[in-house]
């Protein structure tokens, strides 16, 4: 077994070389599984602090993708009530191991459920790269459906050349097309469906940068809009009136430093994601089954059985890009 320490770890996701916010959490519950087994400390309280330090190593990483602090919380839970070194330590790997178990039965679960929205003949947009989004597309193809997809590029990081490889991998007829094209294409579409890094209390979905201007085209061409989220992307602090963070990138993601450079005038803006308001969102598709966005409340409070309390202890979110965006529309 390969282990993935901690810094290693947090740069691949800092970096993108790991990415997908259902991907950054799985690897996030494997590092500090990996981190737990390896350490070498005398006793429980250096073991929590370590462990402590390593959790918040992680979750600096990334700030949008809620999966991350989720995982990670739900992981560090094994720690809660531990009597000794080696029972903490214990309780800390099988936290890791059932997370990532149940979180690679949620991607299964939603591609199946999320396939029965897909008809024969249907014609599917998709934005950026989810996994759970592709699960469902894929899905609808092997259980013998006739369709097609219009797959975006995804400036600046074209993620959707990596959402194009699997589809022709999985030999499903695509499109792909620039992100500025979708009102173009978007009546030779009957569905959109995508993945999301958040969902906030009211409904909205954080995704992708242009997730939001698609499901406004969506929207005025009363194409539907399903988003595909496992629970745990579902943000426990909305409730207590805390906004998600939206990551802005480096700028020469956008724009070479060296034509920047030329151009003093000129400010370029990269977030990373956008808020979709849950009005422009026919459904969010969990592992616990379908539900209109106006749910999102419920998902929180009964599905990740989190009370007021333990909101307060998850990380902090300390920064917004720009207003609410519509968060808490
Ligand atoms: P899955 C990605 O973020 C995309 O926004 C994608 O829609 C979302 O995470 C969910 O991905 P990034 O890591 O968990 O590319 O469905 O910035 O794979």
């Amino acid at each position: 077994m390969k282990l993935m320490f901690v810094p290693e770890t947090a740069e691949k996701i800092k970096s993108m070389e790991i990415r997908g916010a259902g991907r950054i959490a799985r690897a996030a519950a494997e590092a500090l599984r990996d981190h737990a087994l390896s350490l070498k400390v005398k006793d429980l309280p250096a073991f929590r602090e370590e462990m402590e330090r390593a959790a918040g190593l992680l979750v600096a990483t990334r700030p949008t993708a809620v999966s991350l602090p989720n995982a990670v919380h739900i992981v560090m839970a094994g720690l809660g009530g531990a009597t000794g070194l080696e029972n903490a330590r214990s309780g800390l790997v099988s936290r890791a191991d059932g997370f990532i178990d149940s979180s690679r039965h949620a991607v299964e679960k939603i591609a199946r459920f999320g396939a029965r929205h897909i008809r024969d003949g249907d014609v599917i947009l998709t934005h950026c790269n989810s996994e759970v989004a592709l699960g469902c597309i894929i899905e609808a193809h092997r259980s013998g459906r006739e369709i097609e997809v219009f797959a975006t590029e995804v400036r600046p990081r074209n993620q959707g050349h990596i959402t194009i490889r699997t589809l022709n991998d999985a030999g499903i007829k695509t499109n792909f097309i620039v992100d500025s094209a979708v009102r173009s294409f978007i009546h030779d579409v009957d569905i959109v469906i995508v993945g999301a890094d958040a969902v906030t209390v009211n409904g909205a979905v954080v995704n992708k940068i242009g997730t939001s201007q698609v499901a406004h085209t969506a929207a005025e061409a009363r194409v539907n809009m399903i988003v595909a989220a496992e629970t745990y992307k579902f943000a426990p602090r909305t409730i207590i009136g805390e906004l998600i963070t939206i990551e802005e990138r480096p700028p020469d993601e956008v724009l070479p430093a060296a034509i920047a450079r030329t151009l003093p005038c000129v400010t370029v803006r990269n977030p990373a994601f956008d808020v979709t308001p849950p009005e422009y969102i026919d459904l969010i598709v969990t592992e616990a089954g379908a539900i209109p966005p106006q749910m999102a409340y419920v998902i929180i409070r009964e599905y990740l059985g989190w009370g007021i309390e333990e909101f307060q202890k998850l990380p902090a979110i300390n920064h917004t890009f720009g207003q609410d965006n519509g968060q808490t529309e």
